[in-house]
């Protein structure tokens, strides 16, 4: 589990602490299906920081590889345990990679739009930018940062791998519960038209509603891949993650969205991503709540 993305390590626990629910709540969930577990390099945490733009991108660039040709080479319906949410950029080159005819479109259950790029990041954190590494796109309109050309270099590396980044687009991605971000990012929800359900649209139209809606915005998509970060939840119920905003979606409309959006048989992957047990001051609360859900995403790929 990489988690080279993030500012505040610990998400690579992530799978050991839902073995440790499912145990807990007497689940063979992870005995009866084939793990693999992709190798991280996460001791480059331990390195002298050289990269303030895109922090560890060398090893963020051995991850995506490693992601990529993991996934692409399955034989199984790909159900990803991630650690940081930059993992999600080698996950959707991975599905580029096996499905090059095919129109992917792209479920983003969020509190953040991940949008950044070296660009414009305000921290260099690597998992504010999948969503841009996937668009294949720099920002440059909001540009506020000279970076160095090693960098330039290894974003452009990172935002090629699987294919031609250009071949997801704006069009290809609906948002639910994304409420922060930062300008740079609004830019591009704005003038690039990002399809997105507020907290706020999903409790006054209904969850399933809303889950339709976006099924149906990615009416002409062939496979559909749905990426599920825990803080999209609130904070009350998201207590080990690395970045909690306010103003989040409760455990069952989570629920209701992900269990309807799965319905879809066009969707090819799912991924759960930013459980953070180490800073979870409420025990294994995180671990154990993100398991029920994981248990429902199971049942629901199995009906
Ligand atoms: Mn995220």
């Amino acid at each position: 589990m990489s988690e080279l993305g993030a500012a505040t390590r610990g998400t690579c626990s992530s799978f050991d602490a839902l073995k440790g629910a499912a145990s807990k709540f007497e689940s063979d969930l992870f005995d009866v299906f084939p793990i693999e577990e992709i190798k991280n390099c996460n001791d480059l945490f331990q390195r002298t920081e050289e990269n303030p733009f895109a922090k560890r991108l060398g090893g963020m660039i051995t991850m995506y590889n490693r992601i990529c040709d993991a996934i692409s080479k399955s034989a199984h319906f790909p159900l990803i345990i991630s650690g940081d949410h930059s993992s999600a950029g080698g996950t959707i080159a991975a599905l580029r990679k096996a499905n090059p005819n095919k129109k992917i479109g792209i479920i983003w259950i969020d509190a953040h739009a991940d949008l950044h790029t070296p660009y414009t990041s305000h921290t260099g954190n690597i998992h504010g930018m999948p969503v841009a590494c996937m668009l294949g796109i720099d920002n440059m309109e909001n540009q506020f940062k000279e970076i160095d050309q090693e960098t330039i270099d290894g974003w452009n590396e990172l935002k090629s791998i699987g294919g031609n980044g250009q071949n997801i687009g704006f069009g290809d991605i609906v948002q639910y519960s994304v409420r922060d971000t930062e300008p740079e990012e609004d830019y591009l929800i704005e003038h690039k038209g990002i399809k997105a359900f507020s907290v706020d649209e999903i409790r006054t139209e209904g969850t399933v509603a809303c889950a339709k809606a976006g099924l149906d915005y990615l009416k002409d998509h062939d496979l559909i891949y749905v990426s599920f970060d825990v803080d999209s939840m609130d904070p009350e119920i998201s207590v080990g993650t690395g970045t909690p905003v306010k103003g989040g979606l409760t455990v069952i409309e989570a629920e209701e969205i992900i269990i309807t959006v799965l319905g879809d048989d066009r969707v090819g992957c799912f991924e759960m991503t930013e459980i953070n047990p180490v800073i979870d001051d409420k025990g294994n609360t995180m671990a154990e709540t993100a398991f029920k859900i994981l248990e429902k995403v199971v049942s629901k790929l199995e009906s």
